[in-house]
């Protein structure tokens, strides 16, 4: 590997460690009872406690350290009072800024027991990201990743949202490419090893369509339907890639 990618990969796993610990620290106290205020601030201590920002926070104006999207809520979803319930799913994306470079992580968690239905969303967005991941290496097209995760969500039974996509990560938190969580076989941008971006494909119940409410931030289902979303920061190689906001303790 170019001692370059070297560099880049070692800082981005270590950002990106910090990020999968604070959900993991998340997954501990997620009941039904705590709002989604203290989960950010859990998230901002985990990660100032670990000599990284929380890069979301004042980023373009966002007001809190994480995004806490619930139920309906695609994305950008800000922690407040709001009290999670029992039955609730809730994605926290999280994304820490460590020595310059971004680790830029999330997960769907479920808020005690849940519907059968949204236990199959969830599960189906975690499975559509780990498919796309499992085809990344050298040569690829960015339009195999979201064929990828197209394909296996729709015969699911379920919709993917278009209107926001994964990234390239690095010094910046967002940068090209877009990544696409839909497309073509074949088509688009070839990947390269060295390349770091997130895959972060958002999934619905219902229609793929999205809305953003009046606060400027949250996304929600135009029909209202459930809403679910994982992401992992990757970087490419010859043969794969590497996973760089894998949890230590958990498998997600
Ligand atoms: C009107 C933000 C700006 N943007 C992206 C800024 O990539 C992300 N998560 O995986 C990601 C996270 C955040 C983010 C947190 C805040 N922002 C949100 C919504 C609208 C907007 O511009
Ligand atoms: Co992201």
């Amino acid at each position: 590997m170019n001692v370059d990618y070297k560099e880049a990969f070692e800082k981005t796993k270590e950002a990106g460690s910090i990020a999968a610990g604070a959900l993991d620290e998340v997954n501990k106290i997620i009941k039904p009872g705590i709002s989604t205020g203290q989960i950010d601030m859990l998230c901002y201590e985990y990660i100032n406690d670990h000599g990284a920002y929380s890069a979301p926070l004042f980023y373009r104006g966002f007001p809190k350290s994480c995004c806490t999207s619930t139920n309906h809520v695609v994305c950008h979803g800000i922690p407040s009072e709001k009290i999670l319930k029992e039955g609730d799913i809730v994605n926290v994306d999280v994304t820490a800024l460590k020595n310059g470079w971004h680790g830029d992580t999330s997960r769907t968690f479920k808020v005690g027991n849940v519907s059968i239905k949204a236990e199959k969303l969830v599960q189906a967005t975690y499975e559509s990201m780990m498919k796309a991941i499992g085809i990344i290496k050298d040569g690829i097209h960015l339009g195999d990743i979201g064929s990828t995760i197209q394909s296996y969500v729709e015969k699911e039974g379920f919709s993917v949202v278009q209107d926001f996509c994964g990234h390239g990560i690095g010094k910046t938190f967002h940068k090209e490419p877009n990544v696409l969580h839909y497309g073509e076989k074949g088509t688009g941008e070839i990947i390269k090893t060295g390349m770091i971006f997130t895959i972060e494909p958002m999934i619905n119940y219902g229609n793929y369509e999205t809305k953003t409410l009046n606060d400027g931030w949250t996304a929600v289902t135009k029909d209202k339907s459930l809403s679910a979303q994982f992401e992992h920061t990757i970087g490419v190689t010859k043969d794969g890639c590497e996973i760089f906001t894998k949890s230590e303790k958990i498998i997600k």
